[in-house]
């Protein structure tokens, strides 16, 4: 973590989440040309985490429009959350002698030999939404993504605030996202630094909800039975705070007024949880990475310098604000 932290110091450059481009996808899965698409069509591997969440498939639906609309061929492979589907899709597309590799991997660590593959193979390799911890950081041309960190500090430093003044224990569960991933360790330790302020905020529990609605629902129904007082839910995404709101709500509790909740994400049925004050707070994470993916992958490919790390850009809402933001949402 600390090395992505330098590296977001060193070459960081703030990025306007773009607008995604529009046009049908062509999912090269089903066959497209191996190698370059023709002479001068950039043919361009993307390993995708899976579909577990609203913003995934948001994700997924900007980088399937925007290589479309940028012309570039666009080999697609969903890894349905496991790290072997993405080493061997990595693989794929070096023996397809892909112009470029672009993969958000599923987990911080464990790329070193399959990067390595890619770079003696001298295939530039882009890292898009999720960073990984290798320490050779010559194995990759950019991450481009969220701070994590500061996301998990936005969070927290809400928090502080609503509770500003107040003496009494703040009880927190929190629902953290899959194991291993850079967004669930990084929201959980920027979390933390914030709220280890002041002794009254105590997190009495703290599971992996997989990022998704199904296991934040069936996680939060444990937490309901084994915590006899929580104030406050920390989810590390939308899906699964949606989902912890269907289990506060069949054990008869009001999610956002009973239990106090923040996510991070921003997709649209949590801006509508939030509009309807079931949620308090969110933390955005655009998944619209698609055209600023798209323009590196074309300057990566003509062996220009693009800059170590990319930080998108992104802001906090409150319930008032979704309630402005909700008719003009692109996800
Ligand atoms: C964050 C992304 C996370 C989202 C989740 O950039 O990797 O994965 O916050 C998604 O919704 O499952």
């Amino acid at each position: 973590m600390l090395r992505r932290l330098s590296l977001a110091v060193a070459g960081g450059l703030l990025l306007t989440s773009a607008v995604a481009g529009c046009g049908a996808s062509d999912e090269a899965g089903s066959g497209g040309n191996s190698g370059g698409g023709g002479d001068d069509k950039i043919t361009l591997g993307f390993s995708q985490v899976g579909a577990e969440s609203g913003w995934r498939t948001a994700n997924t639906k900007s980088v399937q429009e925007s290589a479309a609309s940028a012309g570039i061929d666009l080999k697609f492979s969903d890894a349905q959350g496991k790290q072997e589907n993405q080493i061997k899709a990595i693989r794929n597309f070096i023996t397809q002698r892909v112009d470029v590799i672009a993969f958000s991997p599923v987990v911080e660590s464990g790329w070193g030999t399959v990067l390595k593959e890619a770079k003696d193979a001298n295939i530039p390799v882009i890292l898009t939404d999720r960073a990984i911890d290798d320490p050779d950081t010559t194995l990759y041309k950019t991450f481009i993504g969220s701070d994590f960190v500061e996301e998990g500090k936005k969070a927290g430093q809400w928090l502080v605030k609503e509770y500003e003044g107040k003496s009494d224990p703040v009880n927190i569960v929190e629902l953290q996202g899959s194991p291993g991933a850079a967004p669930a360790n990084d929201r959980k330790s920027g979390f933390a630094e914030v709220i280890k302020a002041d002794p009254k905020f105590k997190v009495v529990a703290s599971q992996t909800g997989q990022f998704t609605r199904t296991d934040g629902k069936a996680v939060m129904e444990t937490f309901l039975k084994s915590q006899p007082d929580i104030d406050v839910l920390y989810a590390h995404n939308d899906d699964m705070g949606l989902g912890a709101i269907e289990a506060i709500e069949a054990a008869g509790k009001k999610p956002g007024t009973d239990i106090k909740i923040i996510t991070v994400d921003a997709v649209k049925d949590g801006m509508t949880a939030l509009s309807e004050n079931k949620i308090n707070f969110i933390v955005e994470c655009s998944p619209l990475l698609g055209p600023q993916l798209m323009d590196l992958v074309k300057k990566a490919k003509g062996g220009e310098t693009i800059p170590q790390r990319v930080i998108t850009k992104e802001t906090t809402f409150t319930p008032e604000q979704a309630k402005e933001a909700l008719p003009s949402r692109q996800y």
